[in-house]
């Protein structure tokens, strides 16, 4: 089940932490859903950006350990 994030800014400095994973930013999927975003990798919902549109998302929100 996809993480709802609601308070997602990057302008605060938030960033997306994603562990023990394959992916990068560049196969991440970001779907318009409503006024949500739904970050996708692998053809699975990782997360749902409450209130945020996929052009807000950038390479640098995300952090892959
Ligand atoms: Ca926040």
């Amino acid at each position: 089940m996809a993480n709802i994030i609601t308070d997602f800014d990057s302008g605060e400095g938030d960033v997306i932490g994603l562990a023990n994973t394959n992916l990068d930013f560049d196969t991440l999927e970001f779907i318009a859903d409503g006024s949500n975003t739904v970050v996708r990798g692998l053809g699975i919902d990782l997360a749902i950006l409450v209130d945020l549109e996929p052009t807000q998302v950038s390479e640098s929100d995300f952090v892959f350990v």
